[in-house]
């Protein structure tokens, strides 16, 4: 029976327990506070796809479009969205949502409304349709399309005016009519304000709650596409919500509650609301490489094993869906190393997930719902969604305990509530029972469609499950328990001020090997045993962790550097504390004092002339960071009195995703540099830095 008519059935029963089935028939619980709407139940169900990055701004290497980029530079000589289907079905996804539109303007498809499209492309001599091959690779590889669609468009004439909204959802009514079934629409929130907008080159500001008529938009939408779920970090509230952040993660605790109306704070959008009147579940949006678009300079940075896994741990193991982004190259395709890191990622979830060791156990429970057996202990651990544990009304609190024929070893416990009644459980704990004594080895807070646990490696007879609260009697749908293979941590690889380069490991059992000269490092490499002298120069550090235990190797970690800052200081600043600027540790982060005004500087003496041809800055790390610089100015000079600006720009999508911003230049020499904030995410005066550093020629 599928979800849909249990949902239903489970409805009936409860409404008319007496009158539709014969009386020892005990009625199923009532639902408790908001439910999942169809769209919302299947869409949870997918648990995870992918997003694909294509604009004209993978052919200028940034970030975002400004709007103004030439149709002509657009040509994706390979483009084979076959290939993107293929890697996401193997990788085990279940659909793909394609930026139809970016900020750019630029559309994928032959938009009747506008000249800014694949039609002025030299790809296919602009007789393509990336949307129409995007859909039939769907279909024949069996994924679901979504459609992302960018409400801000720096390249249209009329944007900020009533007109624009007009072709917004002319563009809509194209997409959505002319692609078959569509599954989610993405509505992006970011409206940085300065664009091309038909020639105009200004900046214009919109109300992100009033300007799209949200209400009417929706309404169109779901005309159109009676079972898609709408997705939008603004304005009206729409079946899904953002997590706040795009680094892959939402709250441990997450409620797929809000409340209908009023602002959703960061921290809200982290952990839902437990309370909430409506249902609006997270989906933790991030991308295999740092950043959305393709990027030559991040070959290098593809998210390894153990991050992916922390991804999926902290999206789909926390009630979210994971929505993981590739950027495709300029050529059209996805990288190979893209590629296989998702392969990969695809192989560690099933050898997580092989053995299910509840399979088979005898599952006791305290209490019963009615002494029901359509509500018993071994509900839980059917591997079935559709049946579930559940207690007498008013019982919230209860266990259910596994006993094994022999002792077993795990490390991941699974558990699903039947969510088409509600969300409700607050918080449970999980024993094991270990030479003749019950241990808590892991707890958790909210469930929802599912919840998975890491801890480490336990061997036990027995297992026991405690719901300790929940809003209404708990109903669980599902529960497994897994032993995963261990998987090694590449080591982090950092360069002080002193030039001296630190390796780190993200266990303490692992041993260190390293390379400086680009070779890949094996056994055979330096062993590292503390800081490695490095001199002045650039340097390239390459490292393995290895577990002589397991015989383990990890992925390779690398970086960069570029010459070191033995030699610099920062001028006209007392509190010394702003080292932390150079100190190499991205964990650190110095802040200008609060009471300067817009425009910021923070100047930098070299120590000699160097041969200046960029430079980095990383904004604080942490989610709740302020003064993250947007806009700049980046200014040289040979002897710290006559400035010349090298370059000036925006930082673009710093807010959501706060990586490093590299910007490059004509090489210019001079032995003074000078980072100005112009402008930053909040609007104020707040100035931060965790990392500043130079590229030189
Ligand atoms: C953000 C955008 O600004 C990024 O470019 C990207 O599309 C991401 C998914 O959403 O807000």
């Amino acid at each position: 029976m599928g979800v849909k008519n249990e949902f239903f059935l489970l409805i009936l029963l409860s409404c008319f327990p007496l009158a539709a089935v014969s009386q020892v028939m005990t009625p199923a619980p009532l639902p408790y506070g908001p439910t999942p709407g169809e769209n919302q139940l299947r869409w949870q169900q997918m648990e995870y796809y992918a997003f694909v990055h294509l604009s004209v701004n993978t052919y200028t290497d940034m970030a975002w479009g400004l709007g103004n980029e030439d149709p002509h530079i657009f040509n994706p000589k390979e483009l084979d969205c076959r290939q993107w289907a293929r890697i996401c079905k193997q990788a085990g996804m279940k659909g793909i949502i394609i930026t139809a539109k970016h900020h750019s303007g630029f559309c994928l498809w032959p938009s009747k409304y506008t000249e800014y499209s694949v039609k002025n492309s030299p790809w296919k001599g602009g007789k393509g349709d990336i949307m129409r091959e995007m859909a039939d690779a769907c279909k024949e590889y069996g994924l679901r399309l979504g459609v992302y669609l960018s409400p801000w468009d720096r390249n249209h004439a009329d944007y900020g005016k009533p007109e624009y909204i007009t072709y917004f959802r002319n563009q809509l009514t194209e997409l959505l009519t002319n692609y078959g079934d569509v599954f989610e629409v993405w509505f992006d929130g970011a409206n940085g304000g300065s664009g091309y907008y038909g020639g105009a080159n200004e900046t214009r500001k919109i109300d992100r709650d009033t300007y799209y008529d949200w209400k009417n938009t929706y309404k169109l939408v779901r005309t159109l596409q009676p079972n898609i779920v709408i997705w939008n970090d603004g304005g009206d509230r729409a079946d899904l919500r953002w997590v706040g952040t795009e680094a892959g993660y939402v709250g441990e605790t997450n409620w797929s509650l809000l409340n209908a109306t009023g602002d959703v704070p960061e921290d809200m959008l982290r952990h839902g609301l437990e309370n909430g009147n409506t249902w609006v579940p997270g989906e933790v949006n991030t991308s295999i490489r740092p950043e959305w678009f393709y990027h030559p300079k991040e070959d290098s940075k593809v998210k390894t094993l153990p991050q992916l896994m922390d991804t999926y741990y902290h999206s789909i193991g926390r009630n979210g869906t994971l929505l993981l982004n590739f950027p495709i190259m300029p050529n059209g395709l996805i990288h190979e190393k893209d590629e296989k890191a998702v392969m990969e990622m695809a192989q560690a979830i099933k050898n997580v997930f092989a053995v299910n060791l509840l399979k088979g156990a005898k599952a006791e429970a305290t209490q019963v719902r009615g002494s029901d057996q359509r509500f018993a202990a071994d509900k839980a651990v059917d591997e079935d969604n559709n049946t579930y544990w559940t207690t007498d009304d008013h019982v919230t609190t209860a266990s259910l305990t596994m006993n094994f024929s022999k002792p077993v070893s795990f490390n991941r416990f699974l558990i699903q509530e039947y969510i088409p009644l509600g969300q409700r459980v607050k918080s449970f704990t999980v024993e094991a029972f270990v030479k003749g004594e019950w241990k808590e080895i892991t707890k958790g807070t909210t469930i929802g469609y599912k919840r998975i646990l890491r801890f480490s490696t336990v061997h036990a007879t027995r297992l026991r499950l405690t719901i300790t609260d929940s809003k209404s009697v708990p109903l669980i749908s599902n529960i497994g328990l897994y032993n995963a293979p261990q998987i090694l941590a590449p080591p982090s690889i950092a360069r002080e001020q002193s030039g001296d380069v630190r390796i780190v490991a993200a266990d303490v059992e692992s041993q260190l090997y390293y390379t400086l000269d680009g070779a890949t490092p094996t056994l055979k490499s330096n062993r590292y045993t503390g800081p490695i002298k490095t001199g002045d120069g650039k340097v390239v550090v390459k490292s393995i962790a290895y577990d002589p235990v397991t015989k383990n190797s990890s992925a390779v970690s690398e970086e960069k550097f570029d010459i070191a800052r033995r030699h610099w200081t920062i001028a006209g600043i007392q509190d010394t504390n702003v080292y932390q600027v150079l100190d190499g540790n991205v964990s650190t982060q110095w802040y200008q004092d609060k009471n300067s005004k817009m425009p910021v500087d923070l100047v930098i003496d070299l120590g000699k002339e160097e041969q200046i041809s960029g430079f980095r800055y990383l904004p604080e790390q942490n989610w709740w960071a302020t003064g993250i610089i947007t806009r700049y100015h980046f200014f040289v000079s040979q002897d710290g009195q006559q400035w010349n600006l090298a370059d000036k720009g925006e930082f673009a999508n710093i807010k959501n995703n706060p990586l490093w911003q590299s910007k490059t230049f004509s090489t210019v020499k001079g032995r003074y540099v000078k980072l100005q904030a112009l402008g930053n995410t909040l609007n104020d005066n707040v100035v931060g830095y965790a990392e500043v550093d130079i590229i030189t020629h």
